[in-house]
């Protein structure tokens, strides 16, 4: 059984959030989206999760449960309609979005007391903590 992903984590690093960014939307929301101090607040609920991305300015939420494909409606963030399932491998709990965009997906893991996450779409790679 992997670590928990479960807490409330604010953000420390976010490494080439733009260019991730760039790869979904236009500039104008990523000057506002830049300036954002994320919080994550991920919960267990039996066999559902939740995971939350938390700021000022929006709000971004999905649940789902591991290995069953989900309808994904990025609201508020880039506006597409993805299928979305997201499986354990190893210590990773990772997220494949299949859609419009390619290669697109997130990654969260656990390393010491830090949680970390892997956003990519269309070879842009951010790396938050
Ligand atoms: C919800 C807080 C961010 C609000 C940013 C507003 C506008 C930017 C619009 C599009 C940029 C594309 C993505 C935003 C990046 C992060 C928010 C969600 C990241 C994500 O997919 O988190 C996963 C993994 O934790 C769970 O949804």
């Amino acid at each position: 059984m992997p670590t928990s992903l479960c807490g409330t984590w604010d953000m420390i690093s976010n490494v080439n959030f733009d260019g991730y960014m760039s790869a979904l939307i236009s500039t104008y929301l990523r000057k506002i989206a830049l300036r954002l101090k994320l919080k994550k607040v991920i919960e267990r609920q039996g066999d559902q999760y939740i995971i939350k991305t938390l700021s000022t300015f929006r709000n971004y939420a999905i649940s789902f449960k591991i290995g069953q494909e989900f309808e994904e409606f990025t609201k508020g963030l880039d506006n597409r309609h993805i299928k979305s399932t997201v499986t354990w491998q190893g210590n990773k709990q990772k997220c494949e979005q299949i859609g419009e965009k390619k290669n697109r997906g997130w990654a969260h893991w656990v390393e010491g007391d830090k949680l970390h996450l892997e956003l990519y779409c269309d070879g842009e790679v951010c790396k938050q903590v």
